[in-house]
């Protein structure tokens, strides 16, 4: 780290109002809610990766819920359908976020503070754990790197992160007193201030270090996750060295995960239906899993939001080769 971002840690941060009475900081170019800049801090100052671990990695809604599942399905599978870990536990609480639930308790840091819980705590270095985090490259990058850990990278169209962002806020109880318009929304998305964003820089980091180092990264869309699924699993269990045979039961065993982790058979648990709080964060269970399609945007935004989103789009993607984000 620079000496200058070790001031800035120290310093006062600019700050733009958002909804909810809510303030976002930037930080090494990066927008946070007060809460998740001082876990992020508390991350890069204590996280210690190891070897064996897995880090999905993701911009906030565009599909960290359905990769959690899935990663936890090919690393840890399970034999019966009956007792699956996916059939009784939500997703978010099978793998925990870093800065978004686990380093937000103080003292469950995953440097053996007292409150580490046990399914954390490391057992054997080469264990694999699965955690994930919002935390952009550009700030994880040196910690990632550190360690022989793996990294899944997963991002979505920016108008539908967009859109499902802007539901999941309707949920918080501030946002009845201070409305998030869509509007404002388009507005700030594109300008990048956003928790964690902009999504744009998020993306690219980790897209370019997917490229640069294809062993350490992998990184992948939702909607390929939708339209080639079988394939995407396949490539994971690959990347994370748990290939599935090439057998009929290699088949059999990747079908399985694919229905397990769908929208259709998560929806409808039990356990991802409540309403209840959940756990590990302050919504409930359900306000993870909205309506899991593609190009939902199209029913939220006006011609001149989305003609806004594509022209941002086609300049920071499009404009660094990436081609992807307009025309879906
Ligand atoms: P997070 O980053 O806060 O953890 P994340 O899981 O990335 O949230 O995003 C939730 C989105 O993924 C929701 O999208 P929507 O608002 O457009 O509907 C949610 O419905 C969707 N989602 C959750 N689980 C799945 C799944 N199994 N398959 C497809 N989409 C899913």
């Amino acid at each position: 780290m620079e000496a200058s971002d070790n001031n800035e840690i120290n310093a006062s941060p600019q700050r733009e109002k958002w909804c909810g009475h809510q303030f976002l900081y930037k930080f090494q170019g990066f927008w946070f809610t007060e809460t998740y800049l001082e876990t992020t801090k508390r991350v890069v100052e204590t996280l210690k990766p190891l070897p064996g671990d897995v880090i999905l990695a993701s911009f906030p809604k565009t599909g960290t819920t359905w990769l959690k599942a899935i990663l936890h399905s090919i690393i840890h599978p399970s034999p019966q359908l009956q007792n699956h870990p996916l059939a009784l536990n939500h997703p978010q609480e099978l793998v925990p976020s870093l800065e978004t639930n686990l380093y937000v308790e103080k003292g469950t840091e995953l440097d053996g503070g007292n409150k580490t819980p046990e399914f954390i705590a490391v057992k054997h270095p080469q264990e694999a754990r699965i955690l994930a985090t919002h935390i952009p490259y550009q700030i994880l990058g040196d910690i990632l790197n550190s360690s022989g850990c793996k990294v899944v990278y997963v991002t979505r169209n920016p108008k539908d992160t967009l859109v499902s962002l802007w539901h999941f806020l309707q949920k918080s109880s501030d946002v009845d007193k201070d409305p998030w318009e869509v509007e404002a929304a388009v507005d700030q998305f594109c300008r990048g201030v956003v928790p964690f964003g902009p999504y744009y820089d998020h993306v690219l980091a980790y897209r370019q270090e997917s490229l640069n180092r294809p062993e350490k990264v992998y990184f992948l869309t939702y909607e390929e996750l939708k339209e080639k699924s079988k394939n995407r699993v396949r490539k994971l269990g690959e990347f994370l060295g748990c290939p599935f045979d090439q057998s009929e039961k290699g088949e059999e065993k990747i079908d399985e995960i694919v229905k397990m982790c769908s929208f259709e058979t998560l929806s409808s648990k039990e356990v991802n239906k409540s309403d209840e709080k959940s756990s590990v964060f302050p919504l409930p269970y359900s306000s993870f899993f909205r309506k899991g399609e593609i190009g939902d945007y199209k029913n939220y935004l006006e011609e001149k939001m989305i003609a806004k989103i594509d022209g941002v789009t086609e300049e920071k993607f499009h404009g660094c080769g990436f081609m992807y984000g307009i025309g879906i």
